[in-house]
């Protein structure tokens, strides 16, 4: 029997491992043939069959079969929130809905409330959904976490190329902005013809906007654009500043060298003719007085004022900021206990191997029943399973512990779904807003208050709600909940999911102005989305973020006794 329901489950798996792997899938192909794409995890034969079908005809039967019997755009459909396949075949079925337009035409003529299951509720959330989309596909952008991979690999590809001497990311990628317009990458080389060739044949390009001396800019299969720069060794640092931007932070630095009476643009720093400075970054913010400010900070927020003080002996100069490498441990990861791929050991061991100290098992609490959320019993059950875990470590003399902690459900009034005597076993509390995202800012604000207060809660997830391009932050009153933060000394999360990074850059530093600290996560529900973790760093960073303001950047023993001490 062909079974369906199994069918969508093999198909999301192979999107992933296609989506994580390190190589171009044509590539595997032209050198493997279709056993080298079945060598790839969670690939099978069937799966083979099309990717092969697919690269060699551009097209996949099956599919078009499948889009015949329903015509609908459903990537644009699905990224509606609160819309997902279920409801897209319903409203295709009884209302014929095809894309987007459709969606929003039934929608204002109030058609999508007659149907069973619709309220009126739910046709307003589709029209607020179907505009925040909309604004923020006009602006055409990609999500850091999506595009950051793709691009590294490429860097990869160009550093082999012996003309490469030196390669960086520039623009709002280096400056790791949470969404990107396009790619830019800086080159150093003396013979750029030849570079320039192979960039523009890389497998994926699917349009080549531009190719000349020393530039290219092509499109790759995803959508997104990239600007290659080529620049001889002497002006590296110029152009690199030049091109890392922002342009409200190179208006400041301009203006910077112009009071010195100097000229600074993308080949160099200049007294008149005469070239003061270009070959490395350091060189150019020396040159105009400054010590090299990184790039997360240059958006022109006051770190070239910053820097400055610095430079005179002044307080309050640039932050030390938090390092990827300061990392020790993450707190918020589920197990197969709520559903997520990996067993506890598992993720433990995906832990060690990045060379943390400790993770912390949160899994979701038994309100959120679609996620297999734990109820008190289970909570204690887990517990005995960690203990036995760590157990073993100390055995093996392992220094690497596991934290038991959950993500509890702050529930409408601000209560937590589980008992007070359960939480205080655990050896952390993660509380979340899961539910009822829409209330008035007055009753979400209380509501958030409350669970701070709870003297079991340590620790808020994602607290303002928000996904990137899909959802803004729920209404509150930040201001009122940092006091309380602040108050009750319950740290905020800073959630690395590519998606949320949420607290963001400017929320990170009013709270880090406030002294309340933080803590970086990943929200994984399995092993690999553990690698996220840079991309919360790098909003910390973005966020003026020190290494004394994020919790698990601390020692286990300074960890614990802080989780212990925790004044409530
Ligand atoms: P994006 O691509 O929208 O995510 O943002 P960026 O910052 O990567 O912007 P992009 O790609 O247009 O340009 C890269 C950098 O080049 C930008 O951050 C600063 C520099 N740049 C580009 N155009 C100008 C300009 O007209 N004036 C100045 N001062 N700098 C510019
Ligand atoms: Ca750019
Ligand atoms: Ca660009």
């Amino acid at each position: 029997m062909d079974s369906i329901a199994f069918r969508p489950q093999a198909y999301e798996k192979a999107a992933f491992a296609l989506e994580t792997l390190n190589q171009d899938v044509e590539e595997i192909y032209q050198k493997k043939g279709i056993h080298g794409l079945k060598e790839i995890p969670g690939i099978g034969l069937t799966i083979a069959e099309r990717i092969e079908e697919y690269l060699k005809t551009d097209k996949i039967k099956y599919y078009q079969e499948l889009k015949e019997k329903m015509p609908v755009n459903l990537e644009e459909l699905l990224a509606v929130e609160g819309i997902g396949p279920k409801i897209v075949k319903e409203l295709y079925r009884r209302l014929k809905i095809k894309n987007l337009g459709e969606l929003e035409k039934a929608a204002k003529n109030g058609k999508i409330r007659s149907l069973a299951n619709f309220g009126e509720k739910t046709e307003k959330n589709i029209l607020q959904s179907i505009e925040f989309l909309r604004r923020s596909r006009d602006r055409g952008r990609f999500l850091l976490g999506e595009i950051l991979p793709e691009i590294e690999e490429i860097i990869l590809k160009l550093k082999e190329l012996k003309e490469v001497k030196r390669i960086s990311l520039a623009g709002s990628l280096r400056r790791r902005q949470e969404t990107i317009g396009d790619a830019d990458i800086l080159v150093v080389s003396q013979k750029p013809q030849p570079v320039v060739n192979f960039f523009v044949t890389l497998p994926g390009v699917v349009k080549i906007w531009g190719q000349g001396q020393t530039k290219a800019s092509i499109r790759l299969r995803r959508g997104i654009d990239i600007d290659l720069r080529i620049v001889p060794k002497k002006s590296y640092g110029a152009a690199l500043q030049y091109f890392t931007g922002s342009k409200e932070h190179n208006i400041m630095t301009r203006k910077m060298a112009m009071e010195k009476g100097l000229k600074l643009n993308e080949y160099g720093l200049f007294k008149g003719p005469k070239m003061m400075a270009s070959e490395s970054e350091e060189d150019i913010y020396r040159a105009i007085g400054l010590p090299l400010i990184e790039p997360e900070l240059r958006e022109g927020q006051g770190e070239v004022e910053a820097a400055l003080r610095q430079a005179q002996g002044k307080l309050p100069g640039l932050p030390k900021l938090i390092e990827y490498k300061d990392i020790r441990g993450d707190l918020h990861c589920h197990s197969s206990w709520d559903g997520g791929r990996n067993t506890i050991l598992a993720m433990a061991q995906a832990a060690q191997q990045k060379g943390y100290q400790y993770i912390g098992i949160s899994d979701h609490t038994k309100f959120l029943k679609i996620e297999h959320g734990l109820d008190e019993k289970q909570l204690l059950a887990q517990r005995e399973e960690i203990e036995k875990l760590n157990t073993r470590y100390k055995i093996r003399n392992t220094r690497f512990r596991i934290l038991h902690g959950c993500e509890a459900n702050i529930l409408n009034d601000g209560s937590i779904d589980i008992k007070d005597e359960a939480l205080a076993k655990l050896d952390f509390v993660i509380a979340g807003v899961h539910s009822n995202l829409k209330m008035t800012k007055e009753q979400m604000t209380r509501r958030l208050i409350r669970a701070m207060r709870n003297p079991h809660v340590d620790i808020i997830s994602h607290p303002t709600g928000r996904l990137l391009q899909r959802r803004e932050e729920y209404q509150i009153d930040l201001d009122a909940v940092l006091r309380v933060a602040q108050e009750t000394k319950t740290v905020l999360e800073i959630n690395s999911s590519p998606g949320r990074l949420d607290l963001k850059d400017i929320n990170i530093r009013r709270a880090k102005s406030l002294g309340i600290k933080m803590v970086i996560n990943t929200d994984s529900h399995m092993k690999e989305q553990m690698r996220f973790i840079e991309l919360g760093v790098a909003q910390a960073r973005r966020g003026w973020a020190e290494k004394s303001d994020i919790i698990n950047c601390w020692p286990l023993a300074k960890l614990l006794s802080f989780l212990k001490n925790h004044p409530r």
